[in-house]
């Protein structure tokens, strides 16, 4: 174990393993709940207890007696910690006295316990009744000139029920300003995918990976942030199944892994190789890969070797031959300058996907969060189309999701942009004329609340301060509002950055017991690969005066439309109501939700294209134009690198477990940047020398985070990364995705300035 001063040191062991195994000791330790934490997980992911609070990766369909990973294991131990934040606990810090405190010691403090209310005469938060609070609430919505003044933000951890009962509320109260989680993570994918295959979520479930011929991960650090897919993998490659990576960061657990719940490999010391093929690829590099490819298999098909699916292109698409001639005329050495990948590796990479019958992309984060993220996915889709590879086992494109229930959310109604139709069943099964706008997805809520017409923020979960871009101006917008409402679990920096008014609403958990007037409730959440399946926590509940957030949805609404003639009461009393009104409102996917939930390996949701059915405009699976090779905007800097923010093995979002991150090496900082030593020469720079980074702003806004140590590390020349939140200073609220809105987080173009400063 290093010592407490290293800041450095590679990692040469496969991950996983035992260092996994040791790791999970540690956490159940750390949150003094070994005894407690350790039955829990005997609950987690199996049929009749919990999902895990963590990742959306789907559970297997064989249960093994465990089904975690190190990742799930941190996220229990953290909610189901001893500590405790109390009134006692606001009556000793004020909130400026917090506000001095880092976001890992304020998650630290332990669980929230009761309603508090920010009094502005003493600076510090007091207790205040569950009625009082949502009177606060209703009292604030009733005043605005318009319902539009409001934002409703919702993270991806919220059930169904309480995500379509807010959605509800939300609509019947009279916006559509529903800014979420999905805003700043997958929405290219929700957004993107449509307008190519006809549906917004991904086409392969679990069995597909034991028919796969070949699966491309790109831009997904899957041992860290869904590692029970490492499992998948691992079987795979035990199958002799190729896989290719494609990051600018040889990610440990992509490289070499042992399966900690195989007892096999972890008496004998033994791992497997994942990447058969790693392709160290620039940031934003990926169009010019994924077109190389394709040119090298037109190339290929012109040579006469059946490479491409031609029936499948020929009954299944339209838009193929501009599509190809535009492919054809790009240059091999721009597409090997762009992508920072040799013509040999990626023809190599074009054989491997030739050679599978079915071929299976997963994607994440590294492909969403461009400026043309949108578009970039629609180009893996049409990839995927030359072979034919949807509607066919062991094939599709698999968006790897980031919150265990973001899909899901999205599903029942949080959507800035609803479609009319939905808007038409929710009319029709609720009696109300719900708004017809579009209302604001994440970055635009904060615009609004800059120009001051945004006038109310209420979060149902999450930490958006920290999680949106520009943390600097994200203050200054939560700041002038009227009212902030963090309906959470633990405490964090939106509840220190407040509006006039602020709430903290404190929430019973995923793992524990949800206790209401007809019993004991269970909850329901869509995992990345479209299945609905139960959750039943199973520990008491952290205070007996916490809420279940469908509680609160319902508590928020009586008090702020007491006419309404929606039974909010009766629904918090008995979820399954809740569920029945889901079914009548989305009677294609949901029909019968209350019967069908009852199978312990929940259902299935339809996908059309796995049964080769497009719901596009012409009914065809679409080859979509994108020219050109790049996906982020050029910028004519010489002194220019681009910024990837990522997450260490040790957080989860904005939750920071530990200082650590294992894998990449990094031990007691998360202020480090990861650069090309090269890159690190020619600014003089030397091993954890101190550094500044500057964004460079078309705003004229100065952005700059200081204080970092340079790390050389094997980066692709001009690619450099570094740890979210703390780098989100960095990032401009106007730097997006043009189609989805979401936050261009792995393409930041910023310059490095040498610091005088030693660590
Ligand atoms: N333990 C844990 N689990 C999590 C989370 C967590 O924080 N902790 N977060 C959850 C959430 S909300 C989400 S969305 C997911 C996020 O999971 P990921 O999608 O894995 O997200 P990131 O860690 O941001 O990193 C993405 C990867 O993209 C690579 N990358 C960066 N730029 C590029 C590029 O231009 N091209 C390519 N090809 N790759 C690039 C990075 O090197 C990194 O390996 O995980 C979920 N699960
Ligand atoms: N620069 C940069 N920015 C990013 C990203 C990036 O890669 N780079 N990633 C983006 C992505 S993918 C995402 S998804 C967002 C994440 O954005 P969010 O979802 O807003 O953030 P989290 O950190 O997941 O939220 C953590 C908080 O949720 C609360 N919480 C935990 N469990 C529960 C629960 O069961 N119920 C309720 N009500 N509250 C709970 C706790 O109080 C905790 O403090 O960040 C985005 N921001
Ligand atoms: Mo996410």
């Amino acid at each position: 174990m290093p010592d407490r001063k290293t800041i450095y040191k590679p990692y040469h062991h496969p991950a996983g393993g035992w260092g996994a195994v040791r790791a999970t000791a540690k956490a159940l330790l750390e949150q003094s709940v070994v005894g407690k934490g350790s039955r829990a997980l005997l609950s987690m992911n199996q049929p009749g207890g919990f999902k895990c609070p963590s990742c959306a990766f789907p559970d297997p369909t064989h249960h093994k007696k465990i089904e975690f990973c190190e990742n799930g294991v941190k996220a229990l131990a953290v909610e189901a910690t001893k500590r405790r934040v109390t009134r006692a606990f606001f009556a000793e810090h004020s909130v400026s006295a917090l506000a001095d405190q880092s976001d890992y010691w304020l998650e630290e403090q332990g669980r929230l316990t009761e309603p508090m209310r920010y009094d502005p005469t003493t600076d510090h938060y007091v207790p205040c009744s569950w009625q009082e609070a949502f009177d606060l609430i209703g009292c604030h919505l009733r005043q605005l000139n318009s319902p539009d003044e409001a934002e409703f933000y919702t993270s991806g951890r919220t059930s169904n029920e309480a995500a379509f009962l807010y959605s509800v509320f939300v609509r019947s109260f009279g916006t559509n300003n529903f800014p979420d989680c999905s805003n700043m993570c997958h929405e290219p994918t929700s957004r993107g995918l449509p307008g190519a295959i006809g549906i917004g979520k991904g086409t392969v479930v679990m069995d597909d990976f034991e028919h796969t011929e070949a699966i491309f991960i790109v831009g997904q650090n899957t041992g860290t942030n869904s590692p029970r897919m490492m499992g998948l993998l691992a079987h795979a490659r035990k199958r002799n199944v190729p896989i290719v990576v494609v990051n600018p960061m040889p990610e440990r657990a992509l490289i070499r892994f042992t399966e900690p719940q195989d007892p096999v490999p972890m008496a004998t010391g033994g791992s497997t190789a994942i990447a058969t093929e790693f392709v160290h690829i620039r940031i934003g590099g990926d169009l010019a890969f994924f077109k190389g490819m394709t040119k090298a298999l037109f190339e290929s098909d012109a040579a006469g070797k059946a490479v491409l699916d031609h029936a499948f292109i020929e009954t299944h698409t339209e838009g193929f031959a501009p599509w190809r001639e535009e492919i054809m005329q790009l240059d091999w050495a721009e597409i090997e300058r762009v992508s920072g990948i040799e013509k040999t590796q990626i023809r190599r990479a074009a054989a491997i996907y030739a050679r599978s019958n079915a071929t299976i992309i997963c994607f994440g984060m590294g492909i969403t969060q461009h400026q043309q993220g949108a578009r970039m996915i629609q180009q893996i889709a049409a990839f995927l189309m030359l072979r034919g590879n949807f509607g066919k086992k062991g094939a599709g494109i698999a968006p790897i999701r980031g919150h265990s229930n973001v899909q899901g959310d999205r599903t029942v109604g949080i959507d800035e942009k609803p479609t009319q139709a939905y808007l038409d069943r929710l009319r029709d099964v609720f009696g109300f004329e719900p708004p017809r706008a579009h209302g604001h997805h994440a970055v635009e809520s904060v615009e609004a609340m800059l120009a001051g017409t945004a006038k109310v923020f209420i979060g149902m979960g999450g930490n958006f301060i920290h999680a949106i871009p520009d943390t600097p101006r994200a203050y200054e917008a939560m700041r002038r509002l009227n009212l902030t409402v963090g309906i959470a679990t633990k405490l964090n920096r939106g509840h220190i950055v407040h509006g006039r008014d602020a709430l903290i609403l404190p929430v019973i958990a995923r793992s524990e017991i949800d206790r209401q007037a007809t019993g004991e409730q269970f909850i329901t959440i869509e995992d990345a690969m479209s299945t609905v399946t139960a959750s039943r926590g199973v520990l008491e509940p952290a205070s007996p005066d916490l809420l279940s957030e469908v509680a609160i949805v319902c508590g928020m609404a009586q008090a702020t439309l007491p006419e309404s003639p929606i039974p909010w009461a009766l629904f918090a009393d008995d979820y399954s109501l809740i569920r029945d009104r889901i079914a009548a409102v989305y009677p294609e996917i949901y029909a019968d939700f209350n019967a069908r939930i009852r199978n312990k390996q929940g259902f299935h949701l339809d996908i059309p294209p796995r049964r080769r059915v497009w719901k596009t405009p012409s009914g065809k699976a679409r080859f979509l134009l994108f020219p050109g090779l790049a996906v982020d905007d050029a910028i004519e800097d010489d002194a220019m690198l681009r910024l990837s923010t990522i997450r260490s093995h040790d957080q989860f979002n904005t939750t920071i477990y530990s200082m650590n991150d294992r894998y990449r090496g990094i031990y007691n900082t998360r202020m480090v940047v990861f650069m090309n030593d090269e890159d690190m020469a020619e600014r003089g720079l030397e091993q954890e020398m101190v550094v500044s980074l500057e964004t460079l702003s078309t705003d004229g806004i100065s952005r700059r985070v200081d204080d970092l140590v340079a790390i050389a590390y094997p980066m692709p020349r001009g690619a450099i990364a570094g740890y979210y939140p703390e780098l989100n200073p960095l990032l401009p609220l106007n730097h997006y995705d043009e189609i989805s809105g979401t936050p261009a987080a792995k393409s930041i173009p910023v310059r490095v300035i040498p610091s005088a400063r030693t660590p």
